[in-house]
């Protein structure tokens, strides 16, 4: 079972997606919404819905022919890195310029007790299904990270799986690690979606099948897939190392690395199309922009 959310003439429209693609209209006003109901009445969100879908009839419409939205505002969006050896090469390839003899902290971390976590987004930049992501004037390697998405509560308890694309700067990262936050954070560098599957409907969280497939002029011209078997951590670690000493909000989504990554002489450009699919959840699809530099005021 997943949760949506998708606009209706001018109203914002929660409901839950069968895995047979029927839509029911859910009464709660977001995604949170159902959680807290669930906690309130000691039940899960997902006998909530089955109780709705009990009850009344699906909508007519397909979800192809919804204006889906970002599922949830995430209040924060925060990102693990290194959680998968494609991870920590192509970070190594960066960060010595192809001389891959060398030992990093990528090396490190990798092999650390310490998982790495870092900031990612905030809801006003993060999109959802079909919205822009942006690239940025200043990079000329830029690629999305395809990444399995937890949707956690205050308390880091998980509440759903989402997909999601940490957009990346190659050169800006490789430069200087000190630089992660600008390789990282950006205008709409961050799409999560299409659904949330519910956590309670998942019976094995490390068997998500991730695929990513990017088009330039309606042309494929990357593919990749990996699977959540293949992390080297688990979920409940990185999410202990989120929360610790760190008080978080309710609908916090924390990425969980990535393990595709575009072939080297790759970088992303206007126009692009990127997909990425993960099994059970569905596809997130953004088209790709460039920005316009901006002009500083003048002092
Ligand atoms: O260390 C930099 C970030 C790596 C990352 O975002 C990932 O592995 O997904
Ligand atoms: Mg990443």
């Amino acid at each position: 079972m997943r949760i949506i959310r998708f606009k209706e003439e001018n109203n914002v429209v929660l409901g839950a997606l069968t895995d047979e693609g029927s839509i029911f209209v859910l009464p709660q006003k977001d995604f949170l919404e159902l959680t807290s109901l669930a906690e309130e009445k000691e039940t899960t969100a997902l006998q909530i819905v089955e109780e709705v879908i009990a009850n009344s009839v699906p909508i007519s419409a397909k979800v192809e022919e919804l204006q889906l939205l970002v599922p949830i505002e995430a209040p924060e969006v925060w990102a693990s890195g290194v959680t998968y050896l494609k991870s920590k090469e192509a970070r190594n390839y960066e960060a010595t310029e192809g001389k891959l003899d060398a030992t990093t902290f990528y090396d490190k971390v990798y092999d650390a007790e310490r998982p790495e976590i870092f900031f990612k987004s905030t809801a006003a930049r993060t999109v959802g299904p079909n919205q822009d992501v942006c690239l940025r004037t200043d990079s000329n390697w830029q690629i999305p990270e395809p990444e399995l998405g937890l949707v956690i509560n205050k308390d880091g308890k998980v509440l759903g799986y989402i997909a999601g694309n940490d957009m990346s700067s190659r050169d800006i990262e490789g430069e200087n690690p000190l630089y992660l936050p600008q390789a990282k954070v950006w205008k709409n560098s961050c799409s999560i979606g299409p659904a949330i599957r519910l956590a309670e409907t998942v019976e094995n969280p490390y068997e998500f099948e991730i695929k990513c497939r990017i088009y330039r002029n309606e042309e494929k011209v990357v593919e990749g897939s990996a699977s959540t078997g293949q992390l080297k951590r688990k979920f409940d670690e990185l999410v202990s190392y989120l929360v610790k000493d760190n008080d978080i909000f309710d609908g916090t989504v924390l990425l969980t690395g990535t393990c595709i990554v575009p072939p080297n002489e790759f970088t992303l450009a206007d126009g692009d199309r990127i997909e990425i699919e993960i099994s059970d959840i569905g596809v997130l699809n953004n088209p790709v922009k460039s920005q316009s530099p901006k002009t500083l005021p003048t002092a």
